[in-house]
């Protein structure tokens, strides 16, 4: 509706408020000040206004961070109310990222061009990167870029890490007259503003919707066919660096059989354990957070929940960054950020290309314990940390070893996450299997299926096989039957078979059949999703942000993030506005110092979405004889609507919403 009208103008919205923090006052003098700006519809303006809405103008446009379905769209949006506005408007499309900044490396956009790539999925326009303009130079550079190519406005469409990028361009720019905004973008939905009283400003980034449903519609077919052949669990492990907000809508738009959530794995709190520790008058700190062993007891409940009743497949949503969730990694984490970086400073060199092999790392770690090397931070890694590290898998340790990516962030999407976990699980499960608990019984019916298969005659051969099969799986049972020598032998023994070679041809199967098989399959959602053509819900949020970019370009406003509220409502009640940048951001451990960042948003186990989740836990994991519950959200499509045209987990928490 507010587009519709031939101009627009920005009001301040008063009703909400933020806790600043003082090192943001300190860098970000400018910009701080800024205001939540609502945008509306005008029919005219004054005279002078008018002009200036209207004057030709020079925009330029960076795509920052990973690709999320719909950044064409913030283009074209931009584009057509820039035109619209003024048809001499210029707007000029970076590439490859804030290296096209940097290095003054840009094309201007035609019609024809952003025609070509309307609704079109990924960021093929213009391309984009993670580079980060986090120095003098760059910085210089990026002005000069700006200048020179005569820009009244930036937009910087990112992350948290790009909306950063941006508040410092804005601060930097202001006196130039340089406006900058940003646009929130990233599939992996972890730019959630809210003012300080939990009042919602942005829901959702874009991107988010489209990379849920084409995960969801994938592993909803792993669960149709995990579900048919009945012989795999399957792995899947889903994007997000950090937050699982798209593993949670997932599992809201699948009922896969389980899926972590990592934020509710760091809320787990040991009653038992801290209980213990309270009779000795202390407090246990290690009891709040989950171990990694701890989780892949977890898991192997599960999986011997449902063997028990005969399922032995199953579908396992693991978030990308669950481990950034699991008290001991993340304390590895930060030492070695801490570790590397002290490296760089003190020998002026990066400890990637200083130390090539694995091996060499960790002797370098070594000789820190051993005092041989006294580095700023050879206090920072101890005897027990080199004892815990060198019990993790050689993989991981190397995965833990990889370089930061340019934002100093730890680089999960590198790190075999779903291998990790499954390893632990799979040592775990054959222990219990040694125990005897690990195991499956088998229906009568099952059997006689399996006597059809082997050629016998199972009004024949059932009643005598059937009793003597009882007995065998008492066998099984009590005797903990390791293999498959050791089941005949026990047969042999127990008078069911006479010997060895009279084993009739279903026996065969039945200890395959008995004794479980963890088979698994593994997969990763992430990139394919990431590229994915956006649904009609991001197609539209998308346009409209673009829209509202303008808005505030034309307006005068600097140092804002463009943004939609209302968005779990129908199209027509959306309402445009400008997010103050600076009062959302706080410091946070980066490459072992700390720095002035975009504060990440995680999932709130509170809120409705993750306790619908919680609530039908034990049902999705269907551990009893009847069905499963899988749910097929089917493909995207982009007419006509649905359940599916908005996030499951928007319209859950909008509920809980101010
Ligand atoms: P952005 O935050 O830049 O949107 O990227 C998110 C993401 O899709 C994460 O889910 C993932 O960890 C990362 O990109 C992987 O990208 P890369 O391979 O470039 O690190």
């Amino acid at each position: 509706e507010v587009f519709r009208q031939p101009f627009t103008l920005l009001e301040t919205d008063d009703q909400y408020r933020f806790e600043i923090d003082k090192e943001a006052k300190r860098q970000l003098a400018h910009i701080i000040g800024n205001t939540v700006q609502r945008v509306k519809g005008s029919d005219d303006l004054k005279d002078g206004e008018k002009e200036n809405y209207r004057q030709p103008r020079n925009i330029g446009i960076v795509f920052s961070g990973g690709p999320a379905p719909g950044g064409h769209n913030v283009i074209a949006g931009l584009f057509d109310s820039a035109k619209r506005a003024n048809p001499q408007t210029k707007i000029f499309g970076f590439l490859m990222g804030p290296d096209g900044i940097i290095n003054g490396d840009c094309v201007e956009l035609t019609r024809e061009l952003v025609d070509r790539y309307r609704n079109v999925g990924g960021f093929t326009m213009i391309k984009t990167g993670r580079t980060k303009i986090d120095n003098r130079e760059k910085m210089d550079f990026s002005r000069e870029t700006c200048k020179r190519l005569g820009l009244n406005a930036l937009v910087v469409v990112g992350g948290d890490d790009s909306n950063t990028n941006a508040a410092f361009l804005a601060q930097e720019m202001f006196d130039d007259g340089i406006q900058v905004i940003g646009v929130p973008k990233t599939i992996d939905g972890d730019i959630q503003v809210r003012d300080a009283n939990g009042k919602v400003l942005c829901a959702m980034s874009f991107g988010f919707h489209t990379a849920a449903r084409a995960f969801s519609q994938a592993i909803a077919n792993l669960c149709t066919d995990a579900s048919s052949d009945v012989k795999y669990w399957h792995v899947c492990k889903v994007m997000g660096r950090v937050a699982s907000h798209l593993a949670l809508e997932v599992a809201l738009q699948t009922h896969a059989n389980m899926t972590l959530i990592g934020e509710d794995l760091a809320d787990y709190v040991d009653n038992a354990r801290l209980e213990k520790a309270a009779e000795q008058g202390v407090v246990d700190y290690t009891a709040y957070g989950m171990t990694l062993r701890h989780l892949s007891r977890v898991v192997c409940d599960a999986i011997m929940d449902r063997a028990a009743v005969g399922k032995n497949y199953g579908v396992l949503v693991v978030p990308e960054g669950v481990l950034e969730f699991i008290n001991e990694i993340q304390t590895f984490i930060i030492k070695l950020n801490t570790i590397i970086a002290d490296y760089n400073k003190l020998h002026d060199r990066d400890f990637h290309t200083a130390f090539l092999t694995l091996e060499d790392k960790l002797e370098y770690l070594r000789r820190l314990v051993r005092g041989i090397r006294k580095d700023i931070s050879y206090n920072v890694w101890n005897a027990r940390d080199d004892e815990l590290f060198n019990d993790i898998p050689a993989f991981f340790q190397e995965g833990l070893l990889t370089e930061r990516d340019s934002h100093g962030n730890f680089q999960f999407s590198q790190v075999k996450t779903e291998k990790v976990l499954l390893d632990l699980v799979k040592d775990y499960l054959g222990l219990l299997k040694e125990k005897g608990r690990y195991k499956v019984g088998i229906e009568e019916a099952q059997f006689t299926k399996t006597l059809e298969k082997g050629g016998l005659d199972p009004e024949l051969y059932g009643p005598i096989l059937f009793e003597n099969w009882k007995q065998a799986q008492y066998l099984m049972i009590r005797q903990t039957i390791i293999s498959k020598k050791t089941l005949k032998a026990a047969l042999v023994k127990a008078d069911i078979l006479g010997d060895e070679d009279s084993v009739p041809a279903p026996i065969e199967t039945i200890y395959e059949q008995s004794v479980p098989k963890f088979k698994t399959q593994t997969h990763f959602y992430g990139y394919d999703g990431r590229g994915s053509d956006p649904t009609r819900f991001d197609c539209i949020y998308t346009y409209n942000l673009g829209q509202t970019v303008f808005s505030l370009i034309a307006n005068g406003a600097t140092g804002q993030m463009a943004a939609i509220l209302n968005l779990e409502q129908d199209f027509a009640r959306w309402r445009p506005i400008g997010i103050p940048i600076a009062p959302l951001m706080h410091l946070e451990e980066r490459k072992g110092k700390l720095e002035l960042v975009l504060e990440k948003s995680v999932v709130d186990v509170k809120a409705p979405a993750f306790r619908v989740v919680k609530a039908f836990r034990e049902k999705w994991l269907a551990a009893a004889a009847d069905g499963d519950h899988y749910r097929h959200p089917g493909p995207i499509r982009f007419t006509g609507s649905s359940e599916e045209d908005r996030p499951i987990t928007l319209l859950l928490n909008a509920m809980a919403k101010n």
